[in-house]
């Protein structure tokens, strides 16, 4: 499957609004690799796939990964972190992606995970600090990211986690191993 034919059929997947939400990370997916020297065409490529699955049917998602052999601790948590591992198989069993970074970078999008690539954080930090994103602390993210892609991407769990204490949900061990582990690269 060619890039245009990629694009069609994931843009078929989704409402309107996703579908420029995507074009946003694809955008800022390129210019953070170039940025931070990573290779913008693997970074397009997740980033085109990144949220294929986010209008799955929870029982979709579900069988994919009871019957996939995907973690099934994610069945413990937020049904909102299913759609990041469910989207990087159909990904590789759908799209036919064999590069198992970017199969990486789809699936840790949401959660992050302890030693992130470049590829996982620059397809992370697109998707919180894409052009249509507005959230509080989003333009914090935008200027850390001029200069500091590790910076940039613990400002943007920063703004998860605290989202998630605010409504009292359970956060994800990922997210926190994470965030820790790129604090660490920076003491
Ligand atoms: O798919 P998007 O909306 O573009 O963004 P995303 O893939 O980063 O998903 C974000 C959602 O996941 C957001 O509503 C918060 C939710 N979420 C739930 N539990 C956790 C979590 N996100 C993280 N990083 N960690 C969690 O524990
Ligand atoms: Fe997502
Ligand atoms: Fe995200
Ligand atoms: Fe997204």
């Amino acid at each position: 499957m060619n890039r245009e034919q990629m694009i069609e059929s994931v843009r078929a997947q989704m409402p309107e609004r996703r579908w420029l939400h995507t074009l946003g990370v694809m955008e800022t997916s390129i210019i953070l690799a170039k940025r931070f020297g990573e290779d913008p065409i693997r970074a397009e490529r997740a980033a085109i796939l990144h949220d294929v699955a986010k209008y799955w049917a929870t029982d979709r998602m579900e069988s994919v990964i009871r019957e996939r052999g995907l973690p099934a601790i994610l069945l413990e948590y937020d049904k909102e972190l299913w759609h990041a591992p469910v989207g990087a198989w159909v990904a590789e069993h759908e799209y036919g992606i064999d590069d198992m970074e970017v199969l990486d970078a789809i699936r840790y999008h949401t959660s992050g995970r302890r030693g992130m690539t470049k590829l996982d954080k620059v397809v992370c930090l697109a998707d919180y600090m894409e052009p249509g994103r507005d959230f509080p602390g989003v333009d914090n993210i935008r200027e850390l990211s001029e200069q500091d892609l590790d910076k940039a991407l613990v400002a943007g769990f920063d703004s998860t986690i605290s989202f998630l204490l605010q409504k009292n949900r359970r956060i994800f061990p990922l997210t926190i191993e994470a965030r820790n582990a790129l604090l660490e690269s920076y003491i």
